[in-house]
């Protein structure tokens, strides 16, 4: 304990600890899911010649963040209202490069028996008014903690890079104008939605006709030489030497 901590009165001390308890376990929670996703990204790279998962990053909303959005909303205002009521306080956002993807991604995860899907909201089959496009997912994650088994929420966000490059302008107009977004504005946002989704059919079409063609080729190099993704991504990969190989397939048969 600090000096500076002894000048704290006792209850003062007991809110800290357990807000920082309250907010552990959501970056715990945000830790096991980023090891999630990225376990998927990296067997990806390794077998295959590419990865559903472009990208994936995640944020914590700050304790102010909370308290702002648990006013606007009249949540209760202690711990156990908002962990029921406030479910995006962790979040992750994974990008892929196909609308494919984003499913397969979906369904990956969603298939992993220590994650408890609470809700799927399907922006991309549905998209919002503004031409917003994104699968939601609201899971629930057991964190292991020294005395107890918290389960926690976690938002994640499965969108294309197209959808992803639309959000995030659209979020940041959306700020700038504080939420009045000027009518001409909100049209040339719609427009610029449906070329982004343009953008992404005809991406997936040009994409599914070259794995048609190369098909034989794109299966070969996986084993002895590992894609040039590995070394995109600072993988080490694994010498898997011929003989190796050979003395593999020997047992085998
Ligand atoms: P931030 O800063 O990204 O966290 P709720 O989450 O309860 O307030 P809602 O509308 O039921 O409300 O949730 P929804 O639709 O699942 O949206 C939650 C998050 O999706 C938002 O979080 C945004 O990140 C994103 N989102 C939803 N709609 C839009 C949109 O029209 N444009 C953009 N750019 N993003 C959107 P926050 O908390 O608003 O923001």
């Amino acid at each position: 304990m600090t000096d500076q901590d002894l000048e704290w009165p006792t209850d003062l001390r007991q809110i800290r600890t357990e807000l920082t308890r309250f907010m552990m376990s959501y970056k715990f929670a945000t830790d096991e899911m980023m090891t999630k996703v990225n376990i998927l990204k990296e067997e990806f790279s390794a077998i295959h010649d590419y990865s559903p998962i472009e990208h994936v990053s995640h944020r914590l909303k700050s304790p102010e963040g909370i308290l702002k959005k648990a006013n606007r909303k009249g949540y209760p205002l202690d711990l156990e209202g908002i962990r029921e009521n406030i479910q995006d306080i962790a979040g992750i956002r994974i990008t892929c490069s196909f609308i494919s993807d984003t499913y397969r991604v979906l369904e990956m995860l969603t298939s992993q028996r220590d994650i408890t899907v609470l809700q799927v909201k399907d922006y991309i089959k549905d998209p919002k008014p503004n031409g917003y496009k994104s699968l939601h997912l609201i899971v629930a994650i057991p964190v292991f903690m020294s005395d107890r088994v918290q389960p926690v929420t976690v938002e994640v966000q499965i969108r294309t890079v197209a959808m992803d490059f639309w959000a995030s302008l659209e979020h940041k107009i959306f700020y700038k104008y504080d939420g009045a977004v000027p009518p001409a504005l909100v049209g040339e946002l719609k427009q610029a939605a449906d070329v982004a989704n343009r953008l992404d059919i005809d991406m997936e079409r040009l994409h599914d006709q070259v794995v048609s063609l190369g098909a034989t080729s794109a299966d070969e190099p996986a084993l002895a030489s590992p894609p040039a993704q590995h070394a995109a991504d600072g993988l080490a990969p694994f010498p898997l030497p011929r003989s190796l190989l050979e003395a593999f397939l020997a047992k085998a048969v």
